[in-house]
């Protein structure tokens, strides 16, 4: 308890030290830890007087370009920003993340520690969620992320870097999956046998998407890359008002973002769920999340875009599962995990719900 308190107080110091570095009117009051990413820090921190910001340490390790990352979705923002100029001040605030800068007039403070930081304009009276619980929050999920794409769709998509490159590539993670079979301990290997099976009996598949890439049939496109549902803002009316995380900005196809939201908003548990009776797909999500997103991003997509979107979801579930195995495999040196299978857990999760996802959906729905 004692421990806990001392600790608090001198995260909250730095905390505050680093909220300084910013320009804003705000003073600070307190934190809290926003805890559901895997990868990054971030806080809530709370001032005497609203506006809140939201405090983030990028994570270089995983991010070699920091400073790459920040300047994409600053771009991005400003870009959608001018495209709701239209809206109030007050309602385009609501509708975009806006970044405050340094007192150097920078968009990110880099410590003493080499570590960097970036400071966001809190949303008020918003929430996310980890599962869905009806139609609506599905639909308003997919007409929010359609608008994200159409808004972005005129943003000149070579100025973006490639924050992680290759990153939703499936060769690429085929290639990371079996280096990592190759450093697996036996005692993993063992555990991972069925999944390291499922890895194999889908690969062919899973590679579909990646080839109408490569060939040039699918379109690069300005996408969000990390579209799962609590990236999602909603009003406290469950209507979609803002999409956020937004470092994974860069060059994409649409069947990753669309595929993204679909793996979580279908679940019907969340996506760390260990009770696997739990997880199923959810079909009347899926439909409602593709009207809304196609009622925005429909007009924007060509018929092949259109076709392999459900292919897209089941890759993009694939992918996941993939991922958190080859992490389990590695010895969890990616995600956070809160306790020793936390990754295989999340990776048989995503092979279940590619299993019911299958038996509910036509991929290709002709
Ligand atoms: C990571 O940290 P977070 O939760 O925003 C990951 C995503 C995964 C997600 C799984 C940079 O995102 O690709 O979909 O976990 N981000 C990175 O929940 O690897
Ligand atoms: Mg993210």
């Amino acid at each position: 308890m004692f421990i806990h308190v001392i600790f608090g107080k001198m995260v909250a110091q730095k905390l505050e030290y680093i909220f300084k570095k910013f320009e804003h009117k705000g003073e600070f009051d307190s934190y809290e830890e926003l805890a559901s990413g895997h990868i990054n820090d971030t806080y809530l921190i709370k001032t005497k007087k609203k506006p809140f910001f939201v405090l983030q340490r990028i994570n270089h390790g995983v991010f070699k370009d920091v400073p790459g990352l920040i300047e994409n979705k600053v771009a991005v923002s400003r870009h959608i920003q001018d495209k709701l100029k239209d809206l109030s001040k007050k309602k385009r605030k609501r509708r975009v993340l806006a970044f405050a800068k340094t007192n150097t007039g920078a968009s990110y403070h880099k410590d003493e520690e080499g570590n960097y930081w970036n400071l966001m304009y809190f949303i008020d009276d918003s929430v996310t969620y980890e599962t869905v619980s009806n139609e609506e929050i599905a639909y308003e999920g997919g007409r929010l992320m359609g608008q994200f794409l159409t808004l972005t769709s005129d943003f000149d998509v070579s100025k973006l870097i490639e924050v992680i490159p290759r990153f939703h590539d499936m060769s690429f993670r085929y290639m990371q999956f079996e280096e990592a079979l190759k450093v697996a301990s036996e005692e993993r290997l063992n555990k991972a046998k069925e999944q390291i099976q499922l890895v194999e009996d889908y690969k062919e598949e899973m590679h579909i998407i990646q080839g109408l890439k490569e060939s040039g049939a699918i379109r690069t496109r300005v996408t969000h890359n990390d579209t799962k549902i609590s990236n999602i803002l909603f009003n406290t009316k469950n209507k979609g008002l803002c999409v956020i995380d937004t470092d994974t900005v860069m060059p994409g196809i649409v069947h990753y973002d669309f595929g993204d939201a679909i793996r979580t908003i279908c679940n019907t548990a969340a996506e760390d769920e260990t009770n696997l009776d739990l997880v199923e797909f959810n079909v009347s999500y899926y439909k409602a999340y593709t009207e809304g997103f196609l009622k925005k991003m429909g007009p924007f997509l060509s018929p092949l875009e259109l076709k392999y979107l459900p292919l897209g979801a089941k890759t993009m579930i694939f992918i996941m599962a993939l991922r958190f195995l080859t992490d389990y495999l590695n010895g969890d040196v990616y995600y956070k995990t809160k306790y020793p299978e936390h990754n295989f857990d999340r990776a048989k999760n995503q092979f279940k719900l590619i299993k019911s996802f299958s038996e509910r959906i036509d991929i290709l729905d002709k």
